[in-house]
């Protein structure tokens, strides 16, 4: 009787404990957005294990966790992997559920992939109003077959009044920054006053 009584409490602080570190996690929703071969599944990959896989595989779509330590905070980061899209495609509604922020990635080496960004943009205005974003000119190893420039994307991320970041999987270059910035901007969203002082801080 004693025993079992021993096993329950153990139980109950178990499940309180859990409890306890699920409520110190912060949750986050990332989507990752582009034309298909740009890199979307690569960065991805590089963010939730550190792989990177040579052999092109279509994604259908894949959502991914990760907990990871920031600022002092964790955050338990689910990152959804999409098909890739086109002036054709008609977003799902599900992409906007709890979504805190898109990824728009197009590759430097191709001029389509960064022309598909507006209409994908609009899409995403149109269907999920102003989300967050950043954009992400991946592939920058390719330095040869360069069709972007950086101040083309620089260009574009002032008009949209977000981040810009180049970036590659291949060579592991920025890819963990993308998700960290987009992070410390939805932190800044979410709790303006900390942005306030940091801003009062660079005065
Ligand atoms: N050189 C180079 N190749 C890359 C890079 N990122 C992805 N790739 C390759 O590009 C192809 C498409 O990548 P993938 O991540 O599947 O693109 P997705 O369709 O946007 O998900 C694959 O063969 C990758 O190995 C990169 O930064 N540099
Ligand atoms: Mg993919």
């Amino acid at each position: 009787m004693i025993k079992n009584e021993i096993k329950i409490n153990e139980h109950i602080n178990y499940f309180q404990k859990e409890q306890k570190e699920q409520k110190q996690h912060k949750q986050r929703k990332i989507v990752i957005l582009g034309f298909r071969g740009v890199g979307k599944t690569s960065i991805t990959t590089r963010f939730i294990s550190g792989f990177f896989e040579k052999k092109y595989q279509p994604t259908i779509e894949n959502s991914y966790k990760k907990t990871i330590e920031f600022f002092g905070n964790e955050y338990l980061v689910e990152i959804v992997d999409t098909p890739g899209q086109d002036e054709s495609t008609i977003l799902p509604f599900a992409y906007n559920i709890g979504t805190d922020a898109f990824v728009f990635v197009y590759t430097i080496s191709s001029k389509t992939s960064f022309k598909i960004m507006k209409s994908l943009k609009d899409k995403v205005t149109e269907n999920y109003g102003n989300i967050l974003k950043i954009i992400v000119g991946n592939q920058c190893d390719r330095k040869n077959q360069r069709e972007v420039s950086f101040e083309e994307g620089i260009a574009l991320a002032r008009e949209w009044e977000c981040q810009f970041l180049e970036c590659s999987a291949k060579e592991d270059y920025n890819t963990m920054k993308v998700f960290l910035s987009i992070l410390q901007e939805v932190e800044k969203k979410m709790n303006p006053i900390i942005k306030k002082r940091k801003e009062c801080t660079i005065l």
